[in-house]
């Protein structure tokens, strides 16, 4: 029997998906882009699962593009065509970062270790990223001749403003988790040995919470990121709306009234 890819676990209505190509730093060649894409479908259409974790096996989240998968890497020989790396991004690249961020359900990044390139951009575009103290984080795309990809150009001057994300995407240096953290890259870094007991953690409590809501919440700060005050507010009132009239806000507020903890279902 081959291992899998991504290793899928559940726990409660938590479900972890671990990258596992250890020996290449689980670095994303087609097929780790097939088996990711295939589990976050599963846990998308699966009502059981109210919060999914990224982490990775080994001691590495993700280094990135696998450099050496002859399906994207490329070809040395004398006269050989360039890959199309536009078509990699499209075909592979895109879809998993526009599944991620349209998962019905909130998404934890637990990283473990380094993470390179679309490696760092796959855990920045998750809603909540934990690190392990000893992790780190490197665009490290102009080390070989490319522009952050896998959401990087959008994502980081939204997380650190456009200073930080320059002196990031251009110089490539490895960011400690704790100066991730420190600069609002990431939402926390914890000692190593806690990592994943905290990250179940925190996606137990993301589960028992609307996450309808949460994930309504997740399009709205996107959405209100290129609008105008008073878009801004227009927006709210139409997701409001929405949400007003969903099962949780019942839920939430008649538990309120009856000083008991609510019981949130809607996804
Ligand atoms: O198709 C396209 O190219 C377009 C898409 C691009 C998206 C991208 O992600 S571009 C960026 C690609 N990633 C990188 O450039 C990172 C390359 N890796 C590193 O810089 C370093 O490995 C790390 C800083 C991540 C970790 O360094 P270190 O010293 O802890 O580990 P190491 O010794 O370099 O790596 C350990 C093994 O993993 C090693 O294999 P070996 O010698 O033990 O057999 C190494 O070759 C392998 N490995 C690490 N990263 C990759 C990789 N193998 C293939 N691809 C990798 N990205």
């Amino acid at each position: 029997m081959t291992e899998p890819l991504v290793v899928v676990t559940q726990s409660g209505a938590v479900q972890t998906l671990a990258l596992n190509r250890p020996a290449a730093l689980n670095s994303f060649t087609a097929g780790l882009h097939a088996q990711l894409l295939a589990a976050l479908e599963a846990a998308a259409a699966d009502s059981a699962v109210r919060c999914v974790v990224i982490t990775g096996t080994g001691r590495a989240f993700c280094a990135g593009q696998d450099l050496a998968d002859p399906a994207v890497a490329p070809d040395f020989s004398p006269g050989a065509a360039p890959k199309d790396l536009g078509e990699v991004i499209d075909t592979l690249y895109r879809p998993l970062c526009l599944r991620l961020r349209n998962m019905p359900v909130p998404v934890v990044a637990a990283v473990n270790g380094v993470a390179a390139g679309a490696g760092a951009n796959l855990a920045l575009g998750c809603d909540l990223v934990l690190a392990a103290r000893s992790a780190s984080f490197i665009q490290a795309f102009t080390k070989i001749g490319l522009v952050p990809d896998t959401g990087g150009t959008w994502l980081l001057p939204r997380l650190v403003g456009r200073a930080q994300a320059m002196g990031l995407a251009l110089l490539g240096d490895k960011l400690p988790a704790a100066d991730a953290e420190r600069l609002g890259l990431i939402w926390r870094c914890v000692d190593d040995a806690s990592l994943m007991q905290e990250a179940q953690a925190l996606a137990e409590r993301l589960a028992a919470m609307p996450v309808k809501a949460l994930v309504a919440t997740r399009h709205a700060l996107d959405a209100a990121a290129g609008m105008d005050y008073a878009q801004a507010l227009a927006h709210e009132a139409v997701v409001q709306r929405t949400l007003g009239a969903a099962a949780d806000y019942r839920e939430g507020v008649q538990a309120f009234a009856e000083k008991r903890s609510p019981t949130f279902s809607d996804r």
